[in-house]
């Protein structure tokens, strides 16, 4: 049984979390740092404790901080949320032996698609596509220029710690393979302290296209979907839409087809999502699972009609999922901005400061997830998302429209924001095509 449920994280995610432990008659319990003792998710939760200063690792960082938290005021759970602990097993463990519950995967489903060799290598095992390239981890670069001279060139080499784009390089030649390497592995060292790598074939404008899932404990893996998140930039997303307009129904049907074996291969229990590329001939490959909630949730929820954070509290709590695949009947189309405190005309700089004043869209089909409210601080030590404005209409036309609406009609003052670039983005051809690929933010900045 839950009774009580500790959020260790801030801004919009801990608001949407404190939301769903309302809607499910469940005490919330903030926690924070001195930095954010203004903050939404402190006001808005039943009870609140500070945890530390204001640097992550002094607060939303502090496992020992955190579970001691959990224990005072007598939570049953605690909800990671995504960044911060979200993916950290020695977290979930310790969880664990305090008697509090991870609302999450086990420790061991984290550590083994965490090491994205590993969960390559299980993939393929189990007969979900992956790119043509190395079974096992590579050590030095000698080794590793005789397989990539076998793959065919370009090739990209990865970090076994690495995922979302931390200690990877292209090679695209022989002659650029040892630098390439030695970089990356020297990158990752440093990074992870881990310098096992392995070897792909690179493919050229992919397309990011995951796939949600969940699953409860008693071997229950529902799909929920794809989305396709090809506009970003620096691997930070900017735009999440569901479904792709990149794929086929064909391939939509193999995508959620190997997700749910990915899923069932590894005993993968709560919210989790696949991540493939789609190459520009249409042909897919598993990359990594992301074993957490993610930001772009909500578009699935829209196209789905579920509250994906109240079933991961129901089946932390040990009981079934609300809903069975059969039940799962994707409708219309969602699409979802991410609006930053930034200023995109200085490469993105973040620019936090006192919002002034704020005036949020609406309207049928519109959500807007933030921890915003007029007069607040946004503090410049953490990520510079403030908003997420989702959509659904009955088609991506019309979910396209509905967006500039939005967009236009949103209001902040007082610090700088992307509102204007997500605008143009919306409307250009490439995008409104639906043929944004990876490369597509940076193709951009390159015109202007
Ligand atoms: C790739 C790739 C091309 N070929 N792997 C980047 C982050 C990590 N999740 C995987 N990444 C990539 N892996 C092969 N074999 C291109 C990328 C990639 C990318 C992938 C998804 C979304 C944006 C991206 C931006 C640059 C590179």
């Amino acid at each position: 049984m839950i009774n009580k449920v500790l959020i260790a994280n801030r801004g919009e995610i801990a608001v949407r979390i404190i939301r769903a432990c309302r809607n499910m008659g469940l005490r919330s319990v903030a926690v924070y740092s001195k930095e954010d003792s203004a903050a939404l998710h402190v006001k808005l939760a039943d009870q609140r404790i500070c945890i530390g200063e204001g640097p992550a690792k002094n607060s939303y960082l502090n496992m020992d901080s955190i579970i001691q938290a959990a224990i005072n005021i007598n939570a049953d759970a605690i909800h990671p949320g995504f960044g911060f602990l979200s993916e950290n097993s020695e977290f979930a463990r310790r969880c664990a032996a305090a008697g509090i519950v991870f609302i999450g995967p086990s420790p061991e489903v984290i550590d083994r698609m965490g090491n994205k060799s590993q969960a390559r290598n299980t993939m393929m095992q189990a007969g979900v596509p992956v790119v043509p390239g190395t079974k096992e981890p590579v050590y030095d670069a000698e080794e590793g220029r005789r397989i990539a001279d076998s793959i065919g060139y370009p090739v990209i080499i990865k970090a076994s710690s690495g995922g979302g784009g931390k200690g990877m390089r292209v090679a695209e030649s022989g002659e650029d393979f040892e630098e390439a390497f030695n970089k990356a592995q020297r990158e990752s060292a440093n990074a992870f302290g881990d310098d096992t790598m392995y070897i792909e074939k690179y493919i050229v404008d992919p397309r990011h296209v995951e796939v949600q899932i969940i699953a409860d404990s008693f071997g229950n893996v529902v799909a929920l979907g794809d989305r396709d998140c090809s506009v970003q930039r620096n691997h930070q997303k900017m735009i999440e839409e569901s479904p792709s307009p990149a794929i086929s129904a064909e391939i939509r049907k193999k995508m959620n087809e190997y997700a749910i074996l990915a899923a069932k291969t590894v005993g993968y229990t709560n919210a989790g999502t696949i991540e493939f590329i789609v190459s520009p001939q249409g042909e897919f490959y598993f990359m990594e699972m992301n074993t957490r909630i993610q930001v772009e949730h909500g578009v699935t929820e829209m196209v789905t009609g579920t509250d994906l954070i109240i079933e991961q509290i129901r089946i932390a709590a040990g009981e079934k999922l609300s809903f069975t695949q059969e039940d799962i009947i994707p409708r219309g189309h969602a699409i979802e901005c991410r609006i930053n405190a930034e200023i995109p005309e200085m490469n993105f700089m973040p620019c936090p400061g006192k919002v002034t004043h704020i005036h949020l869209p609406g309207g049928n089909g519109v959500r807007v997830d933030t921890a915003l409210y007029e007069g607040y601080t946004i503090p410049s030590e953490y990520d510079s998302m403030i908003a997420k404005i989702i959509v659904h209409a009955p088609n991506r036309e019309a979910a396209l429209q509905k967006m500039r609406t939005a967009l236009d009609e949103m209001v902040i003052t007082g610090v700088q924001t992307n509102l204007d670039f997500q605008f143009q983005i919306l409307r250009n051809p490439v995008f409104v095509e639906g043929k944004a690929d990876t490369g597509f933010i940076e193709k951009l900045m390159q015109i202007k």
